[in-house]
């Protein structure tokens, strides 16, 4: 077998009894789950730079991998190989979608014309790919945190020479992002937080923040960029406090500044547990205000205080991720896109592969379960019997915004409170588990 990865084969769907360790166990693209073909549903994106640029350093030690396209000492081949790395790793997975950051497929020049002409130069080799392939490309995104200029934050900076250079490389990535077809563009605060309060301009800094996210709206209506804007809340990492901590607190940051109506959310399962929340709680607070709108799909590690943006293999955190999906209505724009990367210690092509088979596989798996937990109406028939008491009497008139405080206060004084309920809450629990371990 030609190519890149010639070691590995094409990854097929053999059944949960396979033991073949490159093929999947869960995952059947055309298996119809909800009258729609699970690869539909799933949509499932390679991201560009934990695959194709990470290389295994961490804040304690060195790269451990050395990837087939690393000994091209030419960064522009060095860039085309890894274009066509990155397409014959979607085919062999099947994978119909990815994502990338400027930086991830150009690394930085010597003036910022140039790197924008190898931008280009590399945006047309994967234009060829993605004709030749059919592949996607579900969101892209400007890296304005690597680089030592953005110390400070970009649109959050204290000089404004950076914010217009992360302006420029914003209104670049937003270009090329068209230009393939992307069906998003992602907002991820980067450096958009502060080390210490003792030196922030707090007011400003966020006025700023909104004015970048205004300017980007404004430049997508000019070159008719018409793909959903996502934003990535991460509550902390690389600063101490990230603007963008959450999803309640990034809806109303976007309400604030008039923007509600132009962003949905993009959430990452390893930020939602760094903010101290569950992944299910953010994709459940997203879904119900109608924003829930992508995916970075991977997990983190509970002992680790960090964001190791592992390959996702929870079952229950993929059922409830693809039971909010299937809740919604399922993705329009978005997809489940793995912002993950393989550990420090699977330096070998075919961990990249381990990975992505354990995540799809997870994911599929948790999309037939929350299929049959919606079909069998569980959660729902419980919600049902909980707040019933809503639907008429004195819980009626309240929903209905009907009494004040002098009619609830005489009400109380005739009636108090009559009967408390069981919460339920083993009980619900040992049936997800039934769901969960019979599906
Ligand atoms: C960083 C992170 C990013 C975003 C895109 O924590 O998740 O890779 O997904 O910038
Ligand atoms: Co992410």
């Amino acid at each position: 077998m030609s190519g890149i990865f010639s070691s590995i084969p094409k990854i097929e769907y053999k059944g949960r009894e396979s033991k073949d360790p490159f093929s999947f166990k869960f995952y059947d693209p055309e298996e119809v789950v909800m009258g729609k073909k699970m690869k539909d549903h799933l949509r499932f994106a390679l991201s560009y730079w934990h695959t194709l640029t990470g290389e295994g350093s961490d804040p304690f030690g060195d790269p451990t991998a050395v990837r087939p396209w690393d000994n091209i000492a030419d960064p522009i081949e060095q860039a085309k190989e890894r274009v066509k790395a990155a397409f014959e790793m979607m085919e062999k997975l099947g994978i119909g979608y990815f994502c990338f950051h400027d930086r991830d497929i150009v690394p930085e020049a010597d003036t910022l014309e140039e790197y924008q002409r190898n931008l280009d130069t590399i945006a047309d080799e994967i234009e060829k790919e993605m004709k030749r392939t059919g592949i996607k490309l579900l969101w892209g995104t400007s890296n304005c945190f690597s680089h030592p200029r953005f110390m400070h934050g970009a649109a959050t900076s204290s000089n404004p020479e950076v914010f217009a250079y992360a302006a420029a490389q914003i209104k670049k990535a937003m270009e090329i992002t068209h230009r393939l077809g992307g069906e998003g563009y992602v907002f991820w605060g980067g450096r958009e937080g502060y080390e210490t309060l003792l030196n922030t301009d707090l007011k400003l800094e966020l006025d700023n923040f909104a004015r970048m996210l205004k300017m980007a709206v404004d430049y997508a209506k000019k070159i008719g960029f018409k793909g959903q804007f996502y934003i990535e809340p991460k509550p902390k990492e690389p600063t101490k406090h990230q603007y963008d901590v959450d999803t309640s607190t990034v809806l109303g940051f976007l309400r604030e500044h008039d923007l509600y109506d132009h962003f949905k959310m993009n959430i990452e399962a390893n930020h939602a547990t760094l903010a101290m929340h569950t992944f299910h709680h953010e994709l459940y607070l997203s879904r119900i205000h109608g924003k829930l709108g992508s995916i970075d799909a991977n997990q983190g590690d509970l002992m680790l205080g960090w964001d190791t943006d592992q390959f996702p293999s929870n079952i229950y955190d993929a059922t409830f991720a693809m039971y909010e999906v299937l809740k919604a209505g399922g993705f329009t724009t978005g997809g489940l896109n793995f912002d993950a990367k393989v550990r420090r210690a699977s330096f070998d092509v075919e961990d990249l592969f381990y990975g992505y088979i354990v995540g799809m596989d997870t994911f599929a798996q948790g999309l037939r379960i929350a299929a049959k937990l919606v079909e069998d109406n569980v959660l729902e028939s419980i919600l049902d019997k909980r707040y019933n008491g809503y639907n008429d009497g004195i819980g009626k008139k309240i929903v209905d915004n009907k009494v004040g405080f002098e009619e609830l206060s005489e009400y109380a004084m005739k009636n108090g409170v009559s009967k408390l309920e069981s919460g339920r809450q083993e009980m619900i629990e040992s049936i997800i588990n039934q769901y969960i371990l019979c599906s």
